[in-house]
């Protein structure tokens, strides 16, 4: 069975995943646009796979920042793949390529389906979420604890971010938007200070999960990843093995600017994952794929919209989907 035929039984035929599938398909429409079109018109032009198709492929897949290192890797599989199946027909080859991207994703690790937060049974979770100013950190908390909350779990939210003017006030509105309380101090306070206090209200509430906002900024760099370390000890001080998530947050839009940026956060911390926030606003979501496979930091959560409900666990095929949608239908 074709690749493309699988992906269309998993999200055409069960409601739920088609749900999810939906979310991606509206969320990738810039990058499935773009990248469709470049596609089609390949196979158009093309019509026979030889060195020429693979190298302007090359450069579709780096035009959509899928990454210069990730897309040779993924090259170099395709040109196997299409020798092995012997296949010669340039049509054919699309849904060869969205096989291989779901591949490169999960890499050398057997994982069928999506790695999913790191949430403790009967116990609470701690989770913190790092990442510079504007990146969308406490929209994925105030959108996160919405989740959770439906599902059932007992959410608390800490203002760690203590330096921006009108953070607290921004978690405070999430707060009371989702209903869930927030334990906060005055701004210019000590983070891990309000931390530590999120940790007691959410032992002594016995809460189920207790997500902490920081800042993505302070005077400079340094002052940053100590108040980071900081804070990451004063949790493990007060709850073995926690926190249970670091959590970067990255915007899709700032392109490779974010694989910097993810870059310096993990010399400074210990970062479990990757929530990837606003895919909605770019044309080029190949930076998903760039992440994982150069920093081997799975991507846990992806941000597909504004309201409450874009935020999605992230699946590869799902996201493969949302690419390569007008192609699937059209098969
Ligand atoms: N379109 C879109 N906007 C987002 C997404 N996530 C966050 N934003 C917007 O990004 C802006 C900055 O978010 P904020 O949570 O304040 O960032 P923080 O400084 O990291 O806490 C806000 O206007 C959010 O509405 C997303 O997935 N899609
Ligand atoms: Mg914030």
């Amino acid at each position: 069975m074709s690749f493309f035929k699988k992906l269309k039984e998993k999200f055409q035929t069960n409601q739920s995943n088609e749900e999810v599938s939906d979310k991606y398909k509206d969320g990738l429409s810039k990058t499935r646009k773009t990248f469709s079109e470049k596609i089609n018109d390949l196979v158009a032009r093309y019509r026979k796979v030889d060195e020429d198709f693979f190298e302007d492929l090359e450069e579709v897949l780096i035009a959509a920042d899928v990454g210069v290192s990730t897309v040779m890797d993924l090259i170099d599989e395709l040109k196997m793949e299409v020798k092995r199946r012997n296949i010669s027909d340039t049509k054919e080859v699309k849904s060869v390529i969205s096989e291989k991207l779901v591949d490169i994703y999960y890499g050398d690790s057997e994982e069928e389906s999506s790695v999913g937060l790191n949430m403790q049974e009967n116990e609470l979770t701690v989770i913190l979420f790092v990442g510079v100013n504007g990146v969308g950190k406490t929209t994925t908390i105030g959108k996160l604890a919405h989740q959770l909350k439906s599902e059932g779990k007992k959410v608390l939210l800490t203002a760690g971010d203590t330096f921006r003017a009108g953070a607290i006030e921004q978690l405070s509105e999430w707060g009371k938007r989702v209903e869930v309380d927030v334990i906060k101090h005055s701004e210019g306070s000590d983070p891990a200070a309000v931390i530590y206090d999120g940790i007691q209200a959410a032992k002594s509430r016995e809460a189920d999960v207790l997500l902490c906002d920081t800042a993505g900024r302070l005077q400079n760099k340094v002052n940053l990843m100590n108040e980071l370390s900081k804070v990451k000890r004063v949790i493990e001080r007060e709850i073995p093995n926690a926190p249970h998530e670091v959590l970067l947050v990255l915007d899709a839009t700032t392109g490779q600017n974010a694989l910097s940026q993810a870059k310096t956060f993990s010399e400074a911390t210990d970062v479990s994952g990757i929530v990837l926030t606003k895919l909605d606003g770019t044309a080029k979501g190949g930076i998903v794929l760039a992440i994982r496979n150069e920093l081997g930091i799975p991507v846990k959560l992806v941000g597909l919209g504004e309201k409450v409900t874009d935020l999605q666990t992230f699946d590869p095929q799902a996201f493969v989907y949302g690419l390569f949608a007008d192609m699937i239908d059209d098969e």
